[in-house]
């Protein structure tokens, strides 16, 4: 009868402890904590439609949801790549220099028309991806 005691409370105490697991899983599962999900960032240029140098060049902007919220706190880096082929890649990578407000240096190798596409992971994980033109002139 003793044996059998303990044998129940050996089980009771299996069950116990996978009842804590599966609530565990659960509850982290469907934490309220999940950030809400930003698909989509805009890219706004602190002097839109500013004419770029060959050479090193600063790009400043800022970051904002598709709430128009700023974004704060992430880590940005720009790569630049130009229109035509056969060139390689430029990057950056951003300093925040204001909540929301990124900047970054660009060693822009030639003059013409470059693609620049933002790559932002934000202070929750998520990582979006966002593109925009400048005009490089000739110094
Ligand atoms: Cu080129």
């Amino acid at each position: 009868m003793r044996e059998f005691a303990e044998l129940s409370a050996a089980a009771a105490r299996t069950v116990l402890v996978f009842l804590v697991f599966f609530s565990l899983l659960f509850s982290s599962d469907c934490s309220s904590k999940t950030p809400k999900p930003v698909t989509k960032v805009t890219v706004q240029l602190e002097e839109p439609g500013k004419t770029h140098h060959v050479g090193p060049e600063s790009i400043t902007l800022k970051l904002r949801d598709a709430q128009g919220e700023i974004i704060a706190g992430a880590q940005v880096e720009l790569e630049g790549n130009m229109t035509h082929a056969g060139m390689a890649p430029i990057f950056g990578q951003a300093i925040e220099v204001a909540p929301g407000m990124y900047r970054a240096m660009m060693q822009f190798s030639m003059a013409g028309d470059w693609v620049i596409t933002l790559r932002a992971r934000l202070s929750d994980g998520q990582q979006v991806e966002q593109q925009f033109e400048v005009k490089v002139v000739g110094s």
